[in-house]
C-alpha cells in the first residue's frame, strides 16, 4: 500500500498509525501547497482532492482520515489502535470524529484556506473567519483538555486512533500563536517522545 502525504498536513496522523501498526507501506509525497492536489492526476486516484490517501495493495483508494485510520487500525487488531471495549473504542471515534470534523474541518480550515469560506471580500473577510477559526479551535481544545486530565491518552490509558488525531491538529497550534491547555500540552509531548512518531518526523525531514 502507499500513503499520499503533503509537508504539515494532517496524513502525518495516518503515517503515525502505519508505523505504530508495524504495517509494510510506501509513501509519495504530494506537493499539496503548490496544487498537486487539484491536478488531474492526483485527482483520478481522490477526486475529494485530499490528503491523506491510501491507495492499497489492490489499487482501491481509501480517503478521510477516519476511514483510513480504522482500516489500519483493523489490520493489526492485537495492538489495539482500536480499543476492543465498545465504550473505549466509542470514546476513540468521539475525539476523533471531533479533531477532524470540528478542530479541524471548521476550524484550522477557516485558519488555512479563509477564501474558502469568504470568497467575496479578500480582505476583511479572510480576517473575520480566521478570527472564527481561531475561537472554534481554541473552544474545541479547551472541550479535550479536561478529559486528558484523568489519562495519558486521548481515549483512556493506551494510545489509540484518536491520539493521532489529537496529535496531528496539536502540532499545526505553535505557527499559529495558539496556546494549548496544560492536559493537551503535555499530551504533544508524550506524543513526541513515542519512537514510532520520531520516525515519521524524521521521514518528513523535520527532525
Ligand atoms: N476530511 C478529510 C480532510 C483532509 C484534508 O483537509 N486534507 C488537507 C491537508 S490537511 C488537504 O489535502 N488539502 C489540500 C487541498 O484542499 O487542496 C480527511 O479527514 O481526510
Amino acid at each position: 500500500m502507499k500513503l499520499l502525504w503533503g509537508a504539515g498536513s494532517c496524513a502525518i496522523g495516518i503515517h503515525i498509525l502505519l508505523e505504530e501498526a508495524g504495517l509494510t507501506y510506501d509513501t509519495e509525497q504530494i506537493d499539496v501547497a503548490g496544487g498537486e492536489t487539484r491536478q488531474a492526476a492526483f485527482q483520478a486516484i481522490n477526486p475529494k482532492g485530499k490528503v491523506p490517501t491510501l491507495v492499497r495493495d489492490d489499487g482501491s483508494v481509501l480517503t478521510e482520515f477516519g476511514a483510513i485510520a480504522t482500516w489500519i487500525a483493523r489490520q493489526t487488531s492485537e495492538i489495539g489502535l482500536i480499543p476492543e471495549d465498545a465504550t473505549e473504542e466509542a470514546r476513540a471515534v468521539e475525539v476523533m470524529a471531533y479533531v477532524e470534523g470540528t478542530i479541524h474541518g471548521q476550524g484550522f480550515a477557516r485558519i488555512f484556506a479563509p477564501q474558502v469560506f469568504e470568497p467575496q471580500d479578500a480582505v476583511h473577510g479572510k480576517l473575520g473567519v480566521r478570527r472564527q477559526g481561531r475561537d472554534i479551535v481554541e473552544r474545541g481544545f479547551a472541550i479535550l483538555d479536561p478529559m486528558l486530565a484523568a489519562h495519558d491518552f486521548a481515549a483512556g490509558d493506551r494510545f489509540t486512533i484518536a491520539d493521532a488525531a489529537l496529535f496531528y491538529v496539536e502540532r499545526w497550534t505553535s505557527k499559529q500563536q495558539i496556546a494549548l491547555p496544560v492536559h493537551l500540552q503535555r499530551h504533544y509531548d508524550r506524543m513526541l517522545a513515542r519512537p514510532a512518531i520520531q520516525r515519521v518526523r524524521q521521514a518528513w525531514g523535520e527532525t
